[in-house]
Parts: structure tokens; sequence; C-alpha cells
């Protein structure tokens, strides 16, 4: 029988040096547990004679608490120094400034369309919608522009791409939103007030145009609609969006889509270099207009005889342009954002939250 003092030394040694819980549980079944090397030598006690039995009794009994206590004790140890390498390694400096978020804005457009949405809304108007590629007949035939006309050409018009032996009709990129109108007809007939806002597509791009734009169009058809109403609807329209009584001008013109037309100017001052609306007797064209075609009207499933009314179309990009002093229409979207704050828009690179980090 090894010495106890031997046993002692070898297991608090082998104890102390454990590194992990893993390694102390085997030292303890290799001691204490049921076959372990003290749980034998406490099974020998039968064996000895009573005098031997009454010294080493008490002490394998001392030695199995001693070697349990050095257990539990290391165990503590080594949780204690789990938990120090854990607030070590996670440590989280509370007191570090936040990171600065780069707040997004409406974009101007965007902006734009609404406010005209809303004013039109607030005068009866509902706000329609359809599609961007378009069949050529809603596009161009509906709105009496015949084959030959320039607008049709695939210089001036995107032409969707149709493979051999493709028989659907051509089908272009909206040039207006004036097919939404005659979708409109089609669908809900006679009386109708409606704008339809979106994108449309040329084949132009310069400071003042780019292939694709927004516009807005409005229709009113009734029994007895006329061209005095449409100016109150425009000059209503001008004082809202521009925050000011803005006189109009109605200038003769000519559209396919309607009879008579009149292109329809603003009220404006020139003022070094740039334009101010509600202002001065310079004058700005900002819309087309007239009295809806009868060809027009019955393409839209509408009897001419009964029906009458007025339309107008109006980019909407350069009303934009207008009440925020933007020069080059190609700004809002050939370039990134930053340039937005010289308009007044919080632009996406300025830090919004006061105290931030700058990069
Ligand atoms: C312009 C000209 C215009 C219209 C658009 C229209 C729509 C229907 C029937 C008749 Cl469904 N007309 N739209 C009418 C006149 C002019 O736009 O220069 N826009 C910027």
């Amino acid at each position: 029988m090894p010495k106890m003092d031997d046993l002692r030394d070898k297991y608090i040694d082998l104890i102390s040096a454990a590194g992990d819980e893993a390694a102390l549980e085997e030292l303890r079944v290799q001691a204490v547990g049921k076959k372990g090397e003290i749980s034998l030598q406490m099974r020998s006690l039968g064996k000895m004679s009573p005098e031997e039995r009454q010294v080493m009794g008490p002490k394998l009994n001392a030695l199995k608490d001693e070697i349990n206590a050095a257990l539990a004790a290391k165990k503590a140890a080594l949780a204690d120094a789990a938990l120090n390498e854990r607030l070590k390694a996670e440590w989280l400096d509370v007191t570090l400034p936040g990171r600065t978020r780069r707040q997004g804005t409406i974009h101007p457009v965007s902006q734009v369309w609404e406010e005209c949405t809303a004013i039109f809304a607030d005068m009866g108007f509902a706000v329609a919608e359809g599609p961007q590629v378009e069949e050529d007949w809603y596009n161009f035939d509906a709105l009496n522009i015949p084959g030959h006309h320039p607008a049709r050409a695939e210089m001036d018009t995107f032409y969707m791409h149709r493979a051999e032996g493709d028989e659907r009709p051509p089908h272009v990129l909206r040039t207006h939103t004036s097919p939404v109108q005659i979708r409109s007809l089609q669908a809900h007939g006679a009386p109708i007030r409606i704008v339809a806002p979106g994108r449309v597509y040329r084949a132009d791009y310069d400071q003042t145009h780019t292939p694709m734009f927004h516009q807005i169009e409005g229709l009113a058809i009734d029994k007895d609609i006329s061209m005095a109403n449409l100016k109150w609807v425009l000059e209503e329209f001008f004082s809202a969006y521009f925050g000011t009584s803005v006189k109009t001008r109605f200038r003769a013109s000519h559209f396919p889509f309607t009879e008579p037309s009149a292109e329809v100017d603003i009220q404006c001052q020139w003022k070094d270099g740039s334009v101010v609306v509600g202002e001065g007797d310079d004058w700005l064209e900002v819309l087309g207009s007239g009295m809806v075609h009868p060809k027009v009207l019955e393409a839209g499933g509408i009897d001419p005889n009964e029906w009458q009314g007025f339309a107008f179309g109006m980019g909407i990009d350069r009303i934009a342009m207008l009440k925020y002093g933007i020069p080059d229409l190609r700004a809002f979207f050939d370039s990134d954002l930053r340039w937005l704050r010289n308009y007044g828009f919080a632009s996406l690179d300025v830090p919004t939250i006061r105290g931030g980090l700058s990069r």
C-alpha cells in the first residue's frame, strides 16, 4: 500500500496542475470515484486488524475530504479564470461615440411628383398609372399621332426588340403618360377626372433633356368642360405649387391629340442668371394643353358628340428645376446625390447626428 502522504501529495499536485474541468473530473474519478485509489483503500479497511483500522479509517476519511476540498477549490479557481478570460476578451467600451448614420432623403423629383399629385387631388383628380412598356397603338395611334409622324421614328422613340416571327404589335417605351389616360377612358368611361404622373422615355440627351424623364398629364372629361376650366385648374395649380399667385399666358399651338391646343407660359423674372417664378413680365413655357381631339375620345371609347374635355401635359423634372433653381436636368439622374444639399435637400453624405465622428 502506498504511503498516505505520497498519495496525498500525488493528488494535490495533480489537482493543482489540472488545466480544465474535464481533467479535474478525471482526477476525481481516479482518486475518490467508486473504483478510485482512495475508495479501494477504504475497502481494504475490512481486512485490517481493529487497531490498524482505527488509525487508518480516520486518516483515509480525512484524505478523502481533503482531496474533495482541493477538487472543489480548483474547480472554482478554473471557473474564475474562465470568467476573467471572457471579461478580458468581451469587454465593451460603452463610452465610445456612436457610428455616424448617413440619412437618406426623398429625391427632389419624387417630392415634386407627390406635391403635384396632391395639388390635383385636392381639386378632385384621381391618380392613374399604367405600363411603361406600351403598345404603339396606345402610345401613338390612339392619340391621333400618324404613322409618318417624326415622333414615331426610331430616332426619337425607344422600340422594344422583337424576335423574328414575333407577331405581337410593336411595343415602345412610352413617350408620354397619355396612354395611361386612354386606358383609363376605356376602363372607366366618362365623366372622368384624372392625373397620370410617371416615367417617360425619349431618345434625347443634352442639358435640358434626359432619355428618361417624368411627366404629369391631366384629363377632365364631362358634358361641358371648357378651356375656361382648364385655365382655372392650371392657375390654381401653379399658385399652389410655387406658393404665390402666378399669371399664365395661353398661346395657340398644335398637338395631334388636342384641338384647339395651347401652350402655357408662366410669369417669371430673370435675376442674375436664374429665374424667379411669379414675378416680373417675362414668360416661361411649362406645359402643353388643349381640348381633347374627337378622334382621341373615340379611341378611348367615348362618344365625342356627348362628351368633351381638356387635357394637359407637363414635365415634372422641369418644374422641379424651376422651383429649386437647378440649371442642368442631367444632375437629377446622372450624378451622385452630393449636389443635393446645394438645393436645400439634405444630402446622403451630410452627417445628421450631432457630435458624430467625421470620417
Ligand atoms: C407637352 C404636351 C400635352 C396632352 C399632353 C393629352 C392626353 C390625352 C388626350 C389629349 Cl389622353 N391630350 N395630353 C395634351 C396636350 C399637350 O403635352 O408639351 N407636354 C410637355
